[in-house]
C-alpha cells in the first residue's frame, strides 16, 4: 500500500492496531478533516466534535487566524533553540502576562512538562525561599488528580491504570481528598516542609468534578497563611472553557503559579507554559531549566493568535451562556427517565452520570450511538460521558446538539 493512498476507516484503524503501540482505545471513528465545530470521517460523514481534542481546540478546529499565524511563521523561522533569542518569544511573553497578569512566563510544549516545570519552580522556591531543608519539599495534591503522564506525574496519581507497575516512584507529595479544606487545613498545619498545593479548579478526568463554592478561594487563603504556593493547573480548564478566561476567575482567585496549555495553541502546536511573579519565577537562573522547543518562533505566534480569537470573539462569554443553556436543557430531560443521574460543569466543560456500574459498557455504548447520530464524545470512568464542544459553537447548533444527545439517550432509556 503507498503512504499517500486513501484510506478507508477500517483501513487506518488496522495500520494504528499494527503498527502503534496500544496506549489507547479510541472510539472507531477516523478522522480527516475539521473545521470550526465539525470534524469529518474518512468516509465524508460530518459530526460535532464534543471533545474537542480534551479542550485543547477550544477556538474551533483549523481557525484560520490561528493557522495563519502558524505558516506565515513556518514559512518565516521555525526554530532556534533557546541558545539564540528569537523575535517573536518576547512579544508573546508580553502578551500573555499581560493577559494572564503576571509578571513572568516560562515556555513549555504540553501539559505534563509544564506541570513538572511548575513543581520544579515551587520546590526551588522552597529551598531558597522558604529556607526548607535539603530534599524534604513537598507538595500537596488531591486524590482523582489528571496532571499528565511524566514519571513523576504518575508518582502522585491514584489511577492504577496510569500507575501500575512504572514504580519506583517520585517522593515528596502528599495526598489529600478533593473539595476539602479540613483535610488541607491539616496536611499544612505543623508541617513546615510543605512547598506548595498543587489543585484542578475542576478535577476533569474525575468526571469534570466541579468543587464547592468558595473552595479555590479558601485554599488560596490557607496556603497564604502557611506560606505554600498555590499553584493552580489550568490546563483544560483555562483559555475560556469554563466561561471565564481562568476557572480561577469564577473566584477571583490569583494562583502565585499558573499552569496552561492545550487551548493556548488553540490545538494546532503543542504549547504549554507556567506564569508566576519575580519573587517565585526568579529562582529560576540560566540552565537549570529548558526545553529544545520551549518558545520556538511558531509556538509563540500560534498562542498569540490563539489567545486573541479569544478575546475577539468573547469565547468566554459563549462558553458562559451556552453552558448554562446546556445543562437546563439536559436538566428537562434527566427527570423523564432512569438513566441519567444528573449533568454538571462550568461553562462548556459538561459532563453526565449515567445510571450504571462503572464497569457497565453503557456510556461507550451511548457515545457509540451518538457517534452514528453524529456527535463524538468520549466516556470517563466508565459511567460518565465529558461533553466539551468547541466554544466557537452557536445557540442553534447546540440546540442541534442538545437534539442529538436527548434523541440519542432515549433510545436507551430506562
Ligand atoms: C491523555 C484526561 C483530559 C490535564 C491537566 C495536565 C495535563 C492534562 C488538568 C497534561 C491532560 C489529557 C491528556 C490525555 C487525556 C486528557 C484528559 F481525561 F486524561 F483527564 F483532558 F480530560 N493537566 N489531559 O487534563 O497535558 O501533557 O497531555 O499536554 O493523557 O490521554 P498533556
Amino acid at each position: 500500500m503507498a503512504v499517500l493512498e486513501h484510506l478507508t476507516s477500517q483501513q487506518a484503524i488496522d495500520l494504528e492496531n499494527k503498527y502503534g503501540a496500544h496506549n489507547y482505545h479510541p472510539l472507531p471513528v477516523v478522522l480527516s478533516r475539521g473545521e470550526g465545530v465539525y470534524v469529518w470521517d474518512v468516509e465524508g460523514k460530518k459530526y460535532y466534535d464534543f471533545l474537542s481534542a480534551y479542550s485543547a481546540v477550544n477556538q474551533g478546529h483549523c481557525h484560520p487566524k490561528i493557522v495563519g499565524a502558524m505558516t506565515e511563521q513556518a514559512k518565516t523561522l521555525t526554530l532556534t533553540s533557546r541558545a539564540f533569542y528569537n523575535d517573536m518569544l518576547g512579544k508573546y511573553e508580553q502578551y500573555a502576562t499581560r493577559t494572564f497578569g503576571f509578571d513572568k512566563l516560562l515556555p513549555m510544549n504540553t501539559g505534563a512538562e509544564a506541570v513538572e516545570t511548575a513543581l520544579k519552580i515551587c520546590r526551588r522556591w522552597a529551598y531558597q525561599k522558604k529556607n526548607i531543608p535539603e530534599n524534604l519539599a513537598q507538595v500537596i495534591v488531591c486524590e482523582n488528580n489528571f496532571h499528565g503522564r511524566t514519571t513523576t506525574i504518575i508518582s502522585f496519581s491514584n489511577d492504577p491504570v496510569a500507575r501500575e507497575d512504572y514504580g519506583p516512584y517520585t517522593e515528596g507529595f502528599i495526598k489529600i481528598e478533593y473539595d476539602n479544606l479540613t483535610a488541607l487545613e491539616n496536611a499544612l498545619e505543623n508541617n513546615p516542609n510543605v512547598a506548595g498545593f498543587l489543585v484542578e479548579p475542576i478535577q476533569g478526568e474525575a468526571g469534570v468534578y466541579v468543587p464547592s463554592e468558595g473552595y479555590l478561594k479558601k485554599a488560596k487563603a490557607l496556603c497564604e497563611k502557611y506560606n505554600v504556593l498555590f499553584i493552580a493547573d489550568e490546563v483544560q480548564t483555562g483559555i475560556a472553557r469554563t466561561g471565564k478566561m481562568l476557572a480561577v476567575d469564577h473566584e477571583n482567585v490569583k494562583p502565585d503559579i499558573l499552569i496552561l496549555g492545550k487551548a493556548l495553541s488553540g490545538g494546532v502546536y503543542p504549547v504549554s507554559a507556567v506564569l508566576a511573579n519575580d519573587d517565585i519565577m526568579e529562582v529560576i537562573t540560566p540552565g537549570s531549566h529548558g526545553s529544545t522547543f520551549g518558545g520556538n518562533p511558531v509556538a509563540a505566534a500560534v498562542a498569540i493568535a490563539a489567545l486573541e480569537v479569544v478575546e475577539e470573539e468573547e469565547l468566554a462569554q459563549n462558553a458562559e451562556e451556552l453552558g448554562k443553556v446546556f445543562r437546563e436543557e439536559l436538566n428537562k430531560f434527566i427527570p423523564t427517565c432512569d438513566l441519567v443521574v444528573k449533568v454538571r460543569g462550568k461553562g462548556l466543560l459538561n459532563a453526565i452520570v449515567i445510571n450504571d456500574t462503572e464497569d457497565s459498557s453503557t456510556a461507550w455504548d451511548i457515545c457509540m450511538s451518538l457517534k452514528e447520530n453524529g456527535l463524538l464524545a468520549k466516556p470517563t470512568h466508565g459511567n460518565i460521558i465529558r461533553f466539551a464542544p468547541p466554544l466557537v459553537m452557536n445557540r442553534e447548533q447546540l440546540m442541534d446538539c442538545v437534539s442529538i444527545i436527548v434523541k440519542t439517550l432515549q433510545t436507551f432509556k430506562k
